[in-house]
């Protein structure tokens, strides 16, 4: 089968989104950026042991975590590392969020005894057991496997990086899936970079997504700085997982404004002038807000509101974490092993 590419929706800017859902979704993203750039901050104040940024990569997370929340029902997220505003979005408070950056009591994924954001919680029907690079692209389809054994119409999402698509797990899961068409979608965040290896170096094509078409499995392209087209993309995935027609590779182009994580240098690899182009052109956050202004949406009034609310929730989060206790000793054991799933 060729590289197919997904029809795209022709409604007015492409979604069927109510801009009460779009201000809601942007006040996630502006919550989103203020708690990322708080917890580099409490990295940088040695309280944060290592934060890997989900800056420059908002509205690939929030745009696909919008497409299910509106277009399946009970999805399961198999997320990776830099994906803070997937956790944020399924409901894991901020406070939660920057208790686990902070390894202290509370934190709701592995009880702080894993790296952050790491472990699993099945209330939220999030799972990511490892920081070893794809590791969790088999498990969603474990998880797709298991849905369709089951006759349930339940659709499981994994996120990975451009680094993680060369990873033999992840194109073992996309031969899987594709020949029993399981219901899962990859999603694959392409900030160009592992750690310090540019695009180039890693493979031989400009696409992520030309790998699709060798596994018979259709795949998009999207801007993943542009939260409609992200939506969109996994919308029309999501269909298809439900439809019973297998998987769907998404590549969301976007860009990575700090270095790989808090123990990454980035001047040693990339031109400060590439990194500023980046950011004056590639911000999800300030994309969105333009967008929301422009067509009306959202007043500058509304805005600032926004921006105030945010920062109040975050310095609440942060006197939240900044005082609780370290983990007791006697829950040592409880996330490791299975609990029953509902
Ligand atoms: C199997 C494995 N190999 C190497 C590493 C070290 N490592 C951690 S992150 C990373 C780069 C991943 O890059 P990418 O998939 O593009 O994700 P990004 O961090 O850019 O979002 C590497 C090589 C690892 N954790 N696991
Ligand atoms: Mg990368």
């Amino acid at each position: 089968m060729a590289n197919k590419r997904i029809a795209k929706s022709n409604k007015l800017n492409g979604s069927d989104l109510t801009n009460e859902d779009l201000l809601d979704a942007y006040s996630t993203m502006v919550l989103l950026q203020a708690l990322d750039k708080r917890i580099w901050i409490m990295n940088r104040q040695g309280k944060a042991a290592i934060v890997a940024s989900s800056q420059g990569h908002e509205a690939a997370q929030l745009g696909s975590f919008w497409a299910l929340k509106h277009h399946s029902v009970n999805p399961w997220f198999f997320p990776y590392y830099r994906d803070l505003g997937i956790y944020l979005a399924a409901g894991i408070n901020p406070a939660e969020l920057m208790i686990g950056y902070m390894a202290k009591k509370g934190e709701p994924l592995s009880g702080a005894r894993q790296f952050p954001l790491h472990g699993a919680d099945l209330s939220k029907r999030i799972i990511n057991q490892s920081n070893v690079v794809a590791t969790q692209v088999p498990h969603a389809v474990g998880s797709a496997l298991a849905s369709k054994i089951r006759g349930e119409q339940i659709v499981s999402i994994t996120y990975f990086g451009d680094g993680a698509s060369s990873e033999g797990d992840v194109h073992e899961a996309m031969n899987f899936a594709s020949i029993h068409k399981l219901p899962v979608i990859f999603l694959c965040e392409n900030n160009k970079y592992a750690i310090s290896v540019p695009q180039k170096l890693q493979m031989a094509v400009d696409d992520i997504s030309l790998r699709a078409s060798g596994y018979g499995m259709p795949s998009d392209v999207v801007d993943g700085t542009d939260f409609l087209q992200v939506y969109n993309a996994t919308v029309e995935a999501a269909q298809r997982a439900l439809d019973g027609d297998g998987p769907t590779l998404i590549e969301a182009k976007l860009e990575r404004f700090l270095p790989h994580t808090s123990d990454d240098d980035d001047t040693r690899y990339r031109e400060p002038e590439e990194l500023q182009l980046a950011k004056q052109s590639s911000d999800p956050v300030a994309k969105f807000k333009e967008f929301l202004i422009l067509n009306k949406i959202m007043t500058k009034e509304q805005s600032a509101q926004i921006d105030e609310r945010a920062k109040a929730e975050v310095n609440n989060a942060t006197n939240i974490a900044e005082s609780a206790g370290q983990p007791d000793g006697d829950d040592f054991y409880e996330h490791v092993y299975a609990t029953k799933v509902e």
